[in-house]
């Protein structure tokens, strides 16, 4: 008789497909698991559905990001146990990835799985299937006579090596429907070569980065198109364009299999200019719609201090050549980083202002430094991270506040900009234009007082203030 292997996602904002969650699953044979991946976000009740399909069933396995999700995974989890206390629980994800051991402390979490998960799980399952001990299994980390224990590093496996993402595991037409658009999520490759000091990333892959190979994405691209018919491709990877000679191939072969659809995914500016013309027009040629650039600052001070290795040049440059292409853009900013100075803050400002109006397609989004975990950034700043696991669930990294190192001018200027950023450029309805000329004026000027189309703007129709 085939074992059962649940999957949980916890609620998160938007709908993105669990392509993690996805990706173990579909390593395990068939044969001998039954596989259930239930997604938080399309439940009316993820506990009791959880509890509904654990019967008999061999493991838990729980995908955990830091924030908000832990919490969900929690409630899930200790019911799990509550109802089913012989039940083995397993997490992994980021979050189990940079604290693989602290998270045991929670008694209703009996296994953490670090970094690429496919033959890890895989053979997890078989272990716990067989009821062998769990001492060989790298990658891990459990619990054994009450202490935690943490098994060697798996080193990380190429993906070629994966079977396809099977997407008959999850309702595609129901996150189709969520979504608001026919957009299939996907990933071509996992890790990222860079050394970001405020990305857990580097911590998580030590710098490794494995892909699929251009014929066999397309292959599964070409399969999943006629399957599904999506509109729109979103590559999830954390640098789609790591390669231009492999990102030129894929995007000849959606051209040259005549696949119909607009595909996104996200960049680095260096990695924009290192594209060339050629390969950014046949990029735009086979559907490419919108790159997201994580610039983060406008300051080279900053942007060294970071470890970010790119510059405001090649940050204009890539700027310039999506804009000539007319592929859309979100430039993601960070402001609020420790050691930034009111210089430093006002050159990101003009960055910003700059990428702003050379596209009605380019968009910014301003957040505050948050310290997240793993990375080289928030060593310094222990004292002002969570300590529990209770806590880090209610760390808000999506709206949360500016740290304490942002300075009261710093915050209010940037709450006033990024207010009037949002409506200053692109295109606005023309009942909003005087209020787009009156806010282009005060951004160019940066003069905020006495926001009255603000207070007028607000009254209408409030707005949430993350732009
Ligand atoms: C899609 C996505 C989201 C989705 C989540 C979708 C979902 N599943 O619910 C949404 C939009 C909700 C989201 C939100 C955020 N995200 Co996000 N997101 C991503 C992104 C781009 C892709 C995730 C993905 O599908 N990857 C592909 C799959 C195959 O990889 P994976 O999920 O890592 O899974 C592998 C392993 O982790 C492991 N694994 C995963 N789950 C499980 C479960 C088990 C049981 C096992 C055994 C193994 C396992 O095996 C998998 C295969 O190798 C990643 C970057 C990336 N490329 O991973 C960032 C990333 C995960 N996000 C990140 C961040 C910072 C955020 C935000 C804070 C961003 C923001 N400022 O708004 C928010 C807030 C999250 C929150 N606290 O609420 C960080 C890390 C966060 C962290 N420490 O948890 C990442 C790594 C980006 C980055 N480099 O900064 N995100
Ligand atoms: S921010 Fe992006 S480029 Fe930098 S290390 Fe993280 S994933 Fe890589």
């Amino acid at each position: 008789m085939k074992r059962k292997i649940v999957l949980y996602n916890p609620k998160a904002v938007f709908y993105t497909m669990p392509l993690g969650l996805m990706a173990v699953a579909s390593c395990l044979d068939r044969e001998r698991y039954e596989i259930r991946i239930i997604d938080g976000r399309l439940e009316d009740d993820p506990v009791a559905r959880v509890l509904e399909e654990l019967d008999g069933a061999l493991c838990l396995g729980v995908s955990v990001l830091t924030g908000a999700p832990i919490g969900d995974a929690l409630r899930v989890m200790r019911a799990a146990k509550s109802r089913y206390p012989e039940l083995t629980t397993v997490c992994g994800g980021w979050h189990p990835s940079l604290f693989p051991t602290d998270m045991l402390e929670e008694p209703s979490i009996d296994i953490t799985v670090r970094g690429q998960g496919e033959a890890t799980f895989t053979d997890l399952v078989s272990h716990l299937d067989r009821g062998e001990s769990l001492e060989s299994i790298c990658g891990i980390a459990y619990r054994e006579a009450g202490d935690a224990r943490s098994n060697p590093e798996r080193p990380m496996m190429p993906m070629e090596v994966f079977p396809p993402v099977d997407y008959g595991l999850i309702p595609v037409e129901q996150y189709f429907q969520l979504k608001g658009v026919r957009q299939l999520d996907y990933i071509s490759s996992t890790g990222c070569l860079f050394r970001c000091a405020f990305c857990a990333d580097p911590f998580v892959y030590k710098r490794g980065w494995q892909a699929i190979g251009p014929a066999r994405a397309a292959d599964e691209i070409e399969e999943l198109w006629q399957r599904y018919q999506f509109e729109d491709l979103n590559f999830q990877d954390e640098t789609f364009f790591t390669y231009k000679k492999r990102v030129a191939e894929i995007a000849e072969q959606i051209l040259s299999r005549k696949l119909s659809f607009s595909w996104a995914a996200t960049m680095r500016a260096d990695q924009g200019v290192r594209l060339g013309e050629d390969i950014f027009s046949l990029c735009k040629r086979s559907g490419l719609r919108r790159v997201l650039i994580g610039v983060e600052s406008g300051s080279p001070n900053v942007l060294r201090h970071i470890k970010k290795d790119t510059t405001v040049e090649q940050i204009v440059t890539s700027a310039e050549m999506c804009a000539r292409h007319g592929v859309a853009v979100i430039f993601s900013f960070i402001v609020g980083i420790p050691g930034e100075t009111y210089d430093d803050v006002m050159q990101t400002v003009s960055l910003i202002k700059k990428l702003r109006a050379m596209s009605p397609r380019f968009e910014t989004s301003i957040f505050y430094y948050k310290p997240y975990p793993g990375s080289t950034l928030s060593a310094e700043l222990t004292d002002d991270m969570p300590k529990s696991l209770g806590e880090w669930a209610e760390f808000d990294y999506v709206q949360g506040a500016a740290g304490r190192w942002v300075s009261p001018q710093t915050y209010d200027f940037m709450e006033r900009f990024k207010f009037y950023n949002r409506y200053a450029w692109g295109t606005e309805r023309i009942v909003k234009r005087p209020i787009q000329m009156l806010a282009r004026w005060r951004c160019r000027h940066n003069w905020f007082s006495w926001p009255v189309e603000k207070a007028i703007l607000q009254r209408l129709r409030p707005e949430p203030e993350l732009s």
